[in-house]
């Protein structure tokens, strides 16, 4: 035999590179491991998808006459570990040679590193992002502080994607200023495609059920797509159905609605059943037929040739130092709400139960909810971390970690944003309609009906004085604490203790 092809469950792409040049002398290993399974406890959604789409992506590979050695979960001889596994292989074959793309986590590339097989191991890069590491390491050199905004220029730049020369089409790189608007009561909201488990899907969840008891979340409501065709159909009917309006409604949160406008793409592009270059030529291409505004089309683009290249380089740039810092001090504990969603707080409560029934959660509802809430209440930053890696079927901790240790939590001290994403109850009324179905009253700054987001908020700037108060972007509220006086202040404190105390922090 010549060559053992190790395909990572993240890795399902047909053009991914350690597949390139394959022959159906290679062999092409794929393993479900328990280890993956529980790093952490994913959600049992996520178990589900990981294993169904890695079993059909199998079946594809066969089907183009490829050698697929692949290893289930319940196969007697499994030993649990990619590592394990790999030698297993290495024996039963006796490969000339072992090829493996990069791993997209440093945890997993750790253990590729330490590798130690009587043949060489060749670790090829993933060729599936826009930027690679080296690309994003030599643009970082060049400042003090990174900012997405400018890398994703960089990127258009490089790409010419939205361009027109030299310049931005239409004249500004980002037209989110048009991007905030709250949802009409009158608006139609476009029906979702979902997809129905197939029997490879069935058999799946079955043995999650079976094996995962104990992990967060459902599975009765899995209607994820689990293959190529699927992902390709979820891919058609967002471009037509939904990124027209997009843009205008990306910030917006309505209860009931668990998916609006939003792409319902990550978990596809994450494993490799979407590539990003596909998704952002497809969207390119609708401004450029005149399906859909350029506000909706650059707003959508930036996010992934933006914020997903962007999270990817940071975290290989900043880690492992990274996940250890903890800027603001935070150190309160995960209040148990966040497993149960048992709450008073209309909006958490809201977002809870999506992320339990769907494993998904629209990026404001991640940011402004269980996000805010968690900034503004002092939680330790591995802790919320952990949470959002095990509850989404897109978190995997090059994405995720960014995201919540540097964007919600300002852990990093501002390497990945400007300033903390910290709001009161005022801007949760705002963008959503969970208010109106709220014990609480976002109108009320203090007392037992006050929304507890009000003296949070307060007290979260108070305790974070001496961190924030030079930040130029945090002027405006300070100003306004400025002119407070001891009393209130005292009040607020007052207000927010009692608060965090009854939700047991
Ligand atoms: P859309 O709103 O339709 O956006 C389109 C695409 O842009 C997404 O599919 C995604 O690939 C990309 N994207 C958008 N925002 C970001 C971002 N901030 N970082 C990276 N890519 C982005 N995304 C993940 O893929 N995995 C995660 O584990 C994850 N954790 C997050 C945790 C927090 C606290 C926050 C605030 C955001 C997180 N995100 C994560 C980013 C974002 O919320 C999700 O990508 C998005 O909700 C996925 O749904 P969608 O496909 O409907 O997105
Ligand atoms: C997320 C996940 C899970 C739950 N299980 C597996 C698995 O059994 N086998 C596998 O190859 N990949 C799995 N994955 C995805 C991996 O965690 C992911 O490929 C690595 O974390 C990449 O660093
Ligand atoms: Fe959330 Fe406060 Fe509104 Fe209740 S009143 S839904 S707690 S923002």
């Amino acid at each position: 035999m010549s060559a053992l092809r190790f395909i990572l469950g993240d890795q399902l792409s047909s053009g991914i590179s350690s597949l390139r040049g394959a022959t159906p002398q290679d062999v092409i290993l794929m393993v479900e491991v328990v280890e993956e399974a529980t790093y952490v406890p994913h959600h049992r959604q996520k178990l589900a998808f990981v294993f169904s789409a890695m079993r059909h992506f199998a079946l594809s590979l066969r089907a183009e006459g490829l050698n697929v050695d692949y290893v289930a979960l319940d196969h007697s001889a499994n030993t649990g570990s990619f590592t394990a596994e790999l030698e297993r292989a290495v024996a039963r074959h006796a490969p000339k040679t072992i090829i493996i793309t990069e791993a997209s986590e440093w945890r997993v590339m750790q253990m590729i590193e330490a590798w130690n097989f009587p043949c060489p191991v060749e670790v090829l890069q993933d060729t599936r992002f826009y930027a690679s590491q080296a690309f994003f390491a030599s643009w970082a050199k060049e400042r003090k502080t990174y900012r997405m905004e400018f890398f994703y220029r960089e990127l258009r730049r490089k790409t010419g994607i939205l361009m027109d020369g030299e310049e931005p089409i239409g004249g500004q790189w980002n037209f989110d200023a048009q991007n905030r608007k709250p949802l009409p009561k009158s608006l139609k909201l476009p029906e979702r495609l979902r997809f129905q488990p197939d029997s490879v899907t069935r058999e799946v969840i079955a043995l999650v059920e079976a094996r995962f008891p104990d992990h967060f979340g459902t599975l009765e409501g899995f209607r994820w797509g689990v293959t190529r065709a699927d992902a390709e159909q979820a891919l058609k009917h967002f471009i037509v159905d939904c990124l027209p309006l997009f843009g205008d409604f990306q910030d917006a949160m309505k209860q009931g609605e668990d998916f609006m406008f939003h792409g319902l793409i990550s978990p596809y592009l994450n494993i490799g059943l979407l590539t990003a270059r596909e998704v952002v030529k497809r969207a390119e291409a609708e401004y450029a037929e005149g399906h859909a505004p350029l506000n909706a089309v650059e707003g959508f683009i930036r996010q992934i040739l933006g914020w997903r290249e962007y999270v990817r380089g940071l975290y290989w740039l900043e880690m492992p130092n990274y996940k250890e810092t903890n800027a603001l001090n935070a150190g309160r504990s995960l209040p148990s709400f966040y497993w149960s969603g048992a709450t008073k707080l209309n909006c958490l409560k809201q977002v809870i139960d999506v992320t339990r029934r769907t494993a998904y959660a629209h990026h404001i509802q991640r940011l402004m909810i269980t996000g805010n809430f968690a900034l503004l209440a002092g939680v330790t930053p591995a802790l919320i971390e952990e949470w959002y890696l095990l509850v989404y079927l897109d978190a995997y901790e090059w994405v995720e970690l960014p995201n919540v240790h540097g964007m919600v939590m300002f852990a990093d001290g501002g390497l990945l944003a400007s300033k903390p994403y910290a709001a009161s109850g005022a801007y949760i009324n705002k963008m959503s309609d969970y208010c109106s179905g709220c014990y609480y009253d976002p109108a009320l700054k203090t007392g037992p009906k006050a929304c507890p987001f009000n003296p949070m908020y307060w007290n979260f700037l108070i305790e974070n004085e001496a961190t924030l108060k030079g930040n130029p972007r945090m002027a405006m509220p300070y100003a306004t604490l400025g002119k407070m006086t001891d009393q209130r202040r005292a009040e607020i404190t007052g207000d927010a203790t009692a608060f965090l105390q009854e939700i047991g922090l």
